[in-house]
């Protein structure tokens, strides 16, 4: 591996040539690759959406910390280093990020800990594959995800596909109206459900190219510090039927209620039970819709550059 400096944050040459040259540079988070998704599609979709990216002309900025230091365009070598389980890479949320690398160790970073370091190295794009959000118990657990604190903190653009369905998406979306991030529906007025293109909740703006989304950004930071949300929903013929997808998710939230997990362990236990009961077939839709993510963030960081 080689890279441009020695110090606790580190670019790749060849995001370090893509921020010089003022090329269009998408990051893209690694727990969804090592939290998120079975081996071994994880890498195959790491693979995938680097390569979505390349496509559409921008570079790939895959971020993680690895060995106490915080990645900025991580192989696939170190990727796959990242993702093996005797690594034991924690899940490092915007907050974890400062410490785990003070600590020496590894960690796949969410999409709060991949905006706090992409912005930190210049890069204003992410792809996800859904965003985290406000958890159906939270009126109890006060479970909600540092994403969308982050968001308001950090001026990224995020592509998702709406915030997981395993979530309250109403209250989610209050949260992102509190918390002053914009969501803005790619050629869809609806708020995208990540396994289902429909939500069913409605979004007040939404835009009609890569160059529209581009331009919102720009608008945005002009007279707001925070990010902006991207709502890209997965094709309608590649979606999760209703029915599935329904009972999937009471059995996923059942199963996490008997486990009793809490925190960090909530979302990955949810999305693998979801991967048990539909046999593969949502880890074949969080595919689809990830690296469609990254190809239109990747033209969107191009209209920009
Ligand atoms: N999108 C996916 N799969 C994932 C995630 C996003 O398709 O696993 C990850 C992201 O890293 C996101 C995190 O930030 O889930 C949210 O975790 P939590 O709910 O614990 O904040
Ligand atoms: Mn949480």
């Amino acid at each position: 591996m080689i890279y441009s400096s020695n110090g606790p944050f580190v670019v790749s040459d060849e995001v370090a040539a893509a921020l010089a040259d003022g090329r269009g540079i998408v990051a893209l988070e690694t727990t969804i690759v090592v939290h998120g998704l079975p081996q071994p599609v994880n890498i195959d979709v790491a693979r995938d959406c680097e390569a979505a990216v390349r496509d559409s002309g921008a570079v790939p900025a895959t971020i993680g910390v690895l060995n106490g230091r915080a990645v900025v365009g991580l192989s696939l070598d170190e990727l796959a280093e990242l993702a093996s389980p005797d690594r034991h890479a924690a899940k490092l949320s915007a907050r974890d990020v400062g410490v785990a690398i003070a600590r020496g160790g590894h960690g796949a970073t969410t999409v709060a800990g991949t905006i706090a370091v992409a912005h930190r190295a210049g890069i204003a794009v992410m792809a996800t594959g859904g965003l985290g959000g406000v958890h159906r118990d939270a009126h109890e657990s006060y479970d909600e995800s540092a994403d969308l604190t982050a968001l308001s903190r950090y001026p990224v653009l995020v592509v998702a596909s709406g915030v997981k369905s395993i979530l309250d998406i109403a209250a989610t979306l209050e949260r992102l109206d509190s918390l002053g991030v914009p969501v803005v529906g790619y050629r869809t007025d609806r708020f995208p459900g990540f396994y289902r293109s429909d939500s069913g909740y409605s979004l007040e703006w939404s835009v009609g190219d890569e160059r529209e989304a581009a331009r919102a950004f720009e608008t945005h930071r002009e007279f707001s510090p925070t990010g902006l949300l991207v709502a890209n929903p997965i094709d309608v013929e590649r979606e999760l039927s209703t029915d599935v997808h329904d009972a999937a998710l009471t059995s996923a939230l059942e199963k996490a209620r008997l486990l009793g997990v809490t925190g960090k362990d909530v979302t990955p236990v949810l999305l693998a039970e979801f991967a048990r009961f539909t046999e593969g077939r949502s880890v074949q839709v969080n595919r689809d819709l990830v690296v469609a993510n990254a190809a239109l963030a990747g033209r969107i960081a191009q209209s920009f550059s």
